[in-house]
């Protein structure tokens, strides 16, 4: 069981980190994964993205051998050489022609970046949603993220489920974005652009993942503490994984009576003021929807696998694996604690 991640970073994370990509960090739950990497895109927001980025990439690249290459140049050509006589060389000043030149390619060149960039975002920004797409609200919570399917009637977290989207059967993702408490950004490099979740101004991001998958992002805006453990699992699921995900998570929670122990705890400690178990009297609507808790293979937003010990070790104290987490520790017995944890683990 990994607890906590190592706080020192090889030289290679250092560079990842300083090159905005979340390459080789660590990670809990890994499972078949894809790198998360700007460099490898897989929907048609992020292959703009990145599309873009060469584009930039090479025309400041340019300018950097141009620049450089003159600058070499007359450093090796024209350097003082012994016996060279000890005046000042002729002094030119007010060239109209040079000052024209230095002046017109520059605003050119920001003008051509400046449209490529504005293209793009409106490209992006203004593609009309199709009657195909699904519709997802994000609510960035500290440290967690709620997903909410309003056609479908279902309640999610941390682990955000969308169909695949091909060319013949295009199925896009919508998703409105909006904050229970302060800033977050939702990013997902491989999918799309950082957009951020901002109290009281709904964005919009949309996705059109072509290949099935795990692709996993993070919260990219400092939001407290805990912000560093507040990762995005996103499942692009085939139509028929899909299809079985939807039906499971549209079922009310477990009603197994071999566990009723631990369904009175949850019910008399508190636990169903903060969490929903559907079709139970647990209907608390501020912390994760625990309905399917057992469909998710992570927990607390990706800071710890899926497991019974996990999951004891969480509800004793929830600060083990995920420092400044804003569920309490409950003060649980240790016979309270393993009868909720064999509730917990009926709800698939
Ligand atoms: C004051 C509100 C509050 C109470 C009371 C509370 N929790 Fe939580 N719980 C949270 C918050 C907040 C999170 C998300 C923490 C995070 O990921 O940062 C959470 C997360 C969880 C998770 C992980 C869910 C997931 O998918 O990541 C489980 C399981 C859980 N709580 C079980 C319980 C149980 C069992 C009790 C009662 C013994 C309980 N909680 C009481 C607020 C609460
Ligand atoms: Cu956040």
């Amino acid at each position: 069981m990994q607890r906590r991640r190592s706080s020192c970073l090889t030289r290679s994370q250092v560079f990842c980190l300083a090159l905005g990509c979340v390459r080789a960090m660590p990670s809990v739950a890994q499972g078949t994964l894809t790198t998360p990497s700007i460099l490898a895109p897989a929907s048609t927001p992020a292959k703009e993205i990145y599309g873009l980025s060469l584009f930039v990439l090479l025309i400041t690249g340019t300018i950097f051998v141009v620049v450089g290459g003159l600058l070499g140049l007359v450093i090796i050509r024209f350097h003082a050489r012994k016996g060279d006589a000890e005046h000042e060389p002729a002094q030119v000043y007010g060239s109209t022609q040079v000052e024209l030149a230095w002046t017109v390619i520059p605003v050119l060149i920001v003008v051509v970046l400046f449209l490529t960039t504005a293209r793009i975002i409106f490209a992006i920004q203004g593609a009309p949603e199709p009657k195909s797409a699904l519709d997802v609200t994000v609510v960035g919570h500290q440290f967690w993220w709620e997903f909410r399917y309003p056609k479908l009637g279902i309640v999610t977290a941390n682990e955000l489920h969308v169909p695949v989207s091909t060319s013949s059967n295009p199925e896009p993702t919508y998703l409105k974005l909006l904050s229970a408490d302060v800033n977050h950004s939702f990013w997902v490099p491989q999918l799309g652009g950082k957009t951020d979740l901002i109290p009281n101004h709904p964005n919009q991001l949309w996705i059109d993942p072509q290949e099935a998958g795990l692709y996993r992002g993070q919260c990219a805006q400092f939001c407290g503490v805990e912000h560093a453990l507040m990762l995005i699992r996103v499942y692009v699921d085939t139509p028929q994984q899909f299809a079985a995900w939807v039906k499971n998570e549209q079922q009310p929670g477990a009603q197994d009576p071999a566990v009723a122990a631990g369904r009175r705890v949850f019910e008399t400690e508190a636990c169903m003021n903060c969490h929903t178990i559907a079709g139970t009297a647990a209907k608390g609507t501020f912390d994760p929807d625990l309905t399917h808790l057992m469909s998710r293979a992570t927990i607390a937003a990706g800071a710890a696998v899926n497991t019974p010990e996990n999951l004891h070790d969480w509800i004793k104290d929830p600060n083990t694996f995920k420092p400044g987490a804003l569920m309490p520790a409950m003060q649980l017995s240790n016979q309270q604690t393993d009868e909720v944890v064999a509730y917990l683990l009926t709800l698939h």
